[in-house]
């Protein structure tokens, strides 16, 4: 951090830099956080409280303080709670701060008004559901663990923009002759990375999987003495699934050639040490815990466990530390309030309540660190609700994103550089305690700071409120969590963590903390994997003929980082990749503007053909705003469908069709 000083002598962030001595991103950064002075000091930061001075979705505020805003909030609320009860109250929260405080700060405030409780599942629950059903508690493989690779597959990761330093290590692997695949539903950036990439249909890799093993296990590729000493299951799932998966019968579900089908397998089968990667895509689809489970059974059946490969999904250190001295449990009512998926937050605004059966409507939303406007699946119908008058609005952000819009009070937060916090990381074991660097901008407030005052506000004076985030930090740090025990060999070395420096839990190797002591494939409630036909294989494929990628994108963290012209520069408007083919069957030229659409709504794009994506798939790259979409966005076109387990969201599982639109003929 390069620190100056404003006109007022007041301590400026002039340059933000990596740390050389990070044991995991050894000081590269990615191209958002490099000049990440510039969001800091962005034209558009929201600096005091401001309230609604126009309709919903206008964007027209008066500032107002910072104690007004809070009675009127604790008027409100009070109001709602004593006329409609706790769950009218919905705090909406999710990825815009990840550390262990600032995340959390909601719970202990929602809990003790006996607020909805909100399913927090729109990122990766499937594959976790899907892990945890086959590996138990394991944590995931080290990812430095890739660098002793002879095979990498990357499976459903565009790690060039998601995944940097993890790509880092793959070039690495390489450079030492690792074969780097990727398998992927469109030739996205990362292919230019690897040695093989292979296209499947969206929605196919429980088959692939299933069909590679079948290759495996009529070769003799697998390695039945690690199935015999740790697995459970293999020999229902070889008795009872993999006979159907032929190469024929998997090349017709991924559309891949059979030869491809077999040669993979092989090399899959004849790799020393084995490493899969995944990444979210194949999740993200109605059946993504169970394309999980056949993903397992592939690598598991290699043995690669036991020489140092596996397969990554993420780390798995959501359970490091034991943050309940700050969530507060607790405070909640008995019997537990009501949960509501963010995935189906549409149809909470819109519906829920209406009948009475659910509890009441929601009458008050507390949106913090996190921008549904945006990112939220079946946007018209978050529209709808957010523009609802009886609907009260508190968005505690940074920026007027899509939802501060619509809010009937804005609060101002801080940037990571202005807050304390506790970092954990869900892509590698290092986890680093910060400070603030600067003190907040504007009459900017953290999102714990913000709680206590509501607290106070509120009249709630329960211990945790009085707590300052650094006193939360220690008093998690003073638990000794049975995991990190586990894992660590020993505690964090707090000396190094108050000091600022990036601290390595270590996880444990060679132990599968399942029920069973197994990795388990064919546990007696689920039974083996299967590949079953996803949401979108369902939907009218006539009417509506391309599966849908929305894609993260390079220039942007979700809808982050949209206050950056240096990142939107480079990042471009909205638009759809199409295969050449399918843009000539629609008279769609590039450049052109069109509209996709479904039964759920539409979206205007410029069309860019690139025989990068392949027939029948259409790509999204990026979470754009209404005013650059000039409408809704492509999540308009997403469903509230949720996946097979954890409830998840399915951004990956939708139809749409494209057509010129009409003010472009
Ligand atoms: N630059 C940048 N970095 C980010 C983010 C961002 O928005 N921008 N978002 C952050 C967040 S919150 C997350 S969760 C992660 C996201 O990380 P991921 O969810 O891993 O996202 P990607 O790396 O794009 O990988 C998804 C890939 O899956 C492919 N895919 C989609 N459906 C299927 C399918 O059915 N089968 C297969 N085989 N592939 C499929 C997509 O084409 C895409 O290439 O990244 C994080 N990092
Ligand atoms: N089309 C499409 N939709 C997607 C995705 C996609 O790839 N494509 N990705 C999906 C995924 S995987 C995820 S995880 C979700 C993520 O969706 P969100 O959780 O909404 O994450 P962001 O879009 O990054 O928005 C976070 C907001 O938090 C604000 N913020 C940052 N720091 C703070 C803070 O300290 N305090 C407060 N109060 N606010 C802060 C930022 O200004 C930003 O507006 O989006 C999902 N939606
Ligand atoms: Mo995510």
């Amino acid at each position: 951090m390069q620190i100056g000083h404003d006109d007022q002598g007041r301590e400026r962030v002039d340059a933000v830099r990596g740390d050389p001595d990070h044991g995991y991103t050894r000081g590269s950064l990615c191209p958002k956080v490099n000049r990440y002075e510039r969001t800091v000091y962005a034209p558009g930061r929201v600096l005091t409280p401001l309230l609604r001075a126009g309709p919903k979705g206008s964007g027209q505020f008066t500032p107002t303080s910072w104690d007004d805003a809070l009675s009127l909030i604790a008027r409100r609320w009070h109001a709602i709670r004593a006329a409609h009860g706790g769950e009218a109250i919905l705090p909406v929260s999710y990825a815009g701060t990840m550390g262990l405080v600032q995340r959390n700060a909601l719970h202990p405030l929602f809990h003790k008004l006996g607020a909805s409780l909100l399913d927090r599942a729109i990122c990766t629950p499937a594959q976790e559901a899907g892990w945890a059903q086959v590996m138990g508690d394991t944590p995931g493989p080290d990812p430095d663990d890739v660098l002793a690779a002879d095979l990498v597959v990357l499976w459903g990761t565009n790690a060039l923009a998601t995944n940097i330093h993890f790509l880092h290590r793959v070039k690495k692997a390489r450079e030492r002759g690792a074969h780097v695949v990727l398998i992927d539903t469109w030739r996205q950036p990362t292919a230019d990375h690897v040695d093989a990439t292979h296209l499947v249909r969206p929605g196919s890799d429980a088959a692939l999987a299933l069909g590679l093993l079948h290759v495996l296990h009529g070769e003799g590729l697998v390695d039945h003495a690690f199935l015999d000493a740790h697995v459970q299951g293999y020999d229902v799932l070889a008795r009872d699934v993999l006979p159907a998966h032929t190469p024929a019968d998997t090349a017709a579900r991924t559309g891949l050639h059979e030869a491809t089908v077999v040669a993979l397998a092989r090399a899959i089968g004849r790799a020393k040490v084995p490493f899969v990667r995944v990444g979210g895509g194949p999740f993200r689809t109605g059946r993504g815990a169970e394309a999980l489970r056949a993903m397992l059974a592939l690598v598991t059946a290699t043995g690669a466990w036991a020489r140092g490969g596996g397969l990554f999904a993420s780390t798995g250190t959501a359970d490091a530390f034991d943050a309940s001295s700050l969530l507060r449990p607790d405070l909640m009512p008995t019997p537990r309030p009501r949960v509501i998926n963010l995935n189906r937050l549409g149809h909470a605004l819109t519906e829920l309540g209406n009948d009475g059966d659910d509890g009441p409507p929601v009458h008050a939303i507390y949106v913090s660190h996190c921008n549904p406007a945006a990112v939220c699946p079946d946007q018209n119908a978050v529209l709808r609700g957010l523009a609802r008058d009886d609907l009260f609005t508190v968005v505690h952000e940074r920026f007027l994103t899509d939802t501060a819009r619509y809010a009937d009070v804005v609060l101002p937060a801080p940037t990571m550089l202005e807050t304390s916090d506790l970092y954990r990381s869900y892509g590698q074991f290092f986890v680093q305690r910060t400070r603030p660097v600067i003190a907040p901008v504007g009459e900017c407030r953290s999102n714990w700071d913000t709680i206590r005052a509501l607290a106070a506000a509120l009249g709630f004076h329960d211990d945790v409120f009085g707590k300052t985030a650094d006193e939360h930090i220690d008093a998690v740090l003073d638990v000794p969590s049975p995991w990190r025990a586990h894992l660590s060999r020993g505690s964090v070395d707090r000396a190094a963590l108050d000091r600022g420096e990036a601290v390595r839990l270590t996880p444990p190797r060679g132990a599968f903390l399942t029920p069973s002591g197994r990795i388990e494939l064919s546990p007696a409630h689920l039974g083996p994997p299967r590949a079953q036909p996803t949401w979108a294989d369902l939907d009218d494929a006539a009417r509506f003929p391309l599966r849908l990628q929305p894609a993260p994108a390079l220039y942007r963290l979700n809808s982050s980082f949209a206050e950056r012209d240096d990142l939107n520069d480079r990042l471009g408007g909205p638009a759809l990749l199409l295969h050449p083919d399918d843009a000539a069957a629609r008279d769609v030229d590039d450049g052109a503007l069109v509209v996709a659409f479904n039964l759920l709504g539409e979206t205007r794009a410029r069309a860019r053909l690139t025989t990068a994506v392949p027939r029948g798939v259409v790509v999204a790259e990026g979470v754009f705003t209404l005013a650059e979409a000039q409408g809704p966005t492509v999540n308009a076109l997403l469903s509230q469908r949720l996946t097979d387990h954890g409830a998840g969201s399915t951004f990956s599982d939708n139809r749409v069709e494209v057509a010129r639109a009409p003010e472009d003929r």
